[in-house]
């Protein structure tokens, strides 16, 4: 598993990959700091406002931090990002506002983002759904001359996520095959998070996650997702063989998922506290942290700014969740296809005969 920094925030060199971030300024470094800072507050936020009633449902992305933010920063621009419904640290490095992923989860939209404008494609929820997508728009990046050219402003890739049970989809095998026999421009990036929903890894995999890609004649590597540095790294290097034609590469960054699947979930039916444990010692924000306080580039002063400004954003969000309309359960039917269609047509009607039933409860709550 290559790795940078260590738990304790002990920097190690590397003959590989540390070239590719020789250009990192102390700023940068803090700057991923406060990204983490960020996106966390975001996230716990976000949880919050779902208990309260604010929104549908919640998937919190906690520990997956240094995972996300370091695939996030190293796409270019013009690079093609495909996640799926977990993916706030990738969305927050691309600019997307933590309150636009509220609507998508509240239900009052599906997206929130122009695809086309900021170079990511929407949530997917379905699991593996993206990745046939991903390797999709590859190709036609082959075809559209913008890959291997030798370009740095035009040649481009694409970044498909997808979790570690995602990966036994079919899709995603779909994908390698065609990634593969096309070299298409695309780094599959799998966050290991250790479970999906209940079902551990070990039981999804029998080898390392990384070896999956092999039989394909896909390169592939683990990284630690718990350190931003090498996660950075490692996509930035596997973004440029992409982009410069040597076809498609698989990252499995290795994290863990510190909260519940989802809002709906339990975790304490299934998983141990012991191991809740012994990752949280594994933090992404405070590995980054002690590393930047042992080379003497963050202060307290620093520190404390993020957190006010973490704690802003959390209250922003809680402020403006309040101000959006409740989504109407209808609209569900309104873009199934993109006609109309009578079958979608024949069950609106029945959903909202179903709906009328209450409207007298309602009223009566009213009164
Ligand atoms: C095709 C499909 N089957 C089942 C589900 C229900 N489901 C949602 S998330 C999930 C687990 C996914 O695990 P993983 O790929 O490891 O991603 P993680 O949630 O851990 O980020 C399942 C089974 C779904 N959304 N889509
Ligand atoms: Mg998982």
């Amino acid at each position: 598993m290559l790795q940078l920094l260590a738990p304790d925030g002990t920097r190690t060199p590397h003959d590989e990959l540390d070239p590719v971030l020789a250009h990192l300024t102390a700023d940068d470094l803090r700057g991923y700091y406060r990204d983490m800072v960020m996106i966390r507050a975001a996230d716990l936020e976000a949880t919050s406002l779902q208990r309260q009633g604010q929104l549908g449902l919640w998937a919190s992305a906690l520990g997956q931090e240094g995972a996300q933010i370091g695939a996030g920063h190293a796409a270019r621009t013009q690079d093609y990002l495909v996640p799926t419904y977990r993916e706030h640290g990738v969305a927050w490095a691309r600019g997307i506002e933590p309150m636009t992923l509220l609507e998508l989860f509240r239900g009052i939209s599906h997206c929130g983002w122009d695809p086309f404008a900021i170079r990511t494609h929407p949530y997917m929820i379905v699991l593996g759904a993206q990745t046939p997508h991903a390797v999709g728009y590859g190709m036609g990046l082959q075809r559209d001359g913008v890959v291997g050219t030798g370009d740095v402003d035009t040649d481009t890739a694409v970044l498909a996520l997808f979790g570690d049970g995602t990966s036994s989809e079919g899709e995603v095998s779909e994908s390698f095959t065609f990634a593969a026999s096309f070299q298409a421009p695309v780094v599959f990036y799998s966050q290991n998070n250790q479970w999906a929903i209940s079902v551990p890894t070990s039981v999804q995999t029998r080898v390392p996650l990384a070896q999956r890609s092999r039989g394909w004649g896909i390169p592939s590597l683990r990284v630690d997702g718990n350190d931003v540095l090498a996660c950075l790294a490692t996509t930035r290097i596997a973004l440029d063989a992409a982009r410069a034609g040597e076809g498609p590469r698989f990252i499995e960054a290795l994290t863990y998922r510190m909260a519940a699947h989802t809002t709906s979930d339990d975790p304490t039916r299934y998983r141990p506290r012991a191991e809740e444990e012994e990752w949280a010692a594994k933090d992404p924000i405070l590995r980054l942290r002690l590393h930047l306080q042992q080379i003497d580039e963050i202060d307290d002063a620093y520190i404390a700014r993020c957190d006010e400004e973490a704690h802003d954003l959390a209250m922003r969000l809680h402020h403006h969740i309040h101000e959006m309309p409740d989504p109407d359960p209808r609209t569900l039917f309104d873009d199934v296809y993109a006609e109309p269609h009578p079958l979608v047509e024949e069950e609106r009607a029945a959903y909202a005969q179903y709906l009328s039933q209450f409207e007298d409860d309602a009223e009566g709550a009213a009164r």
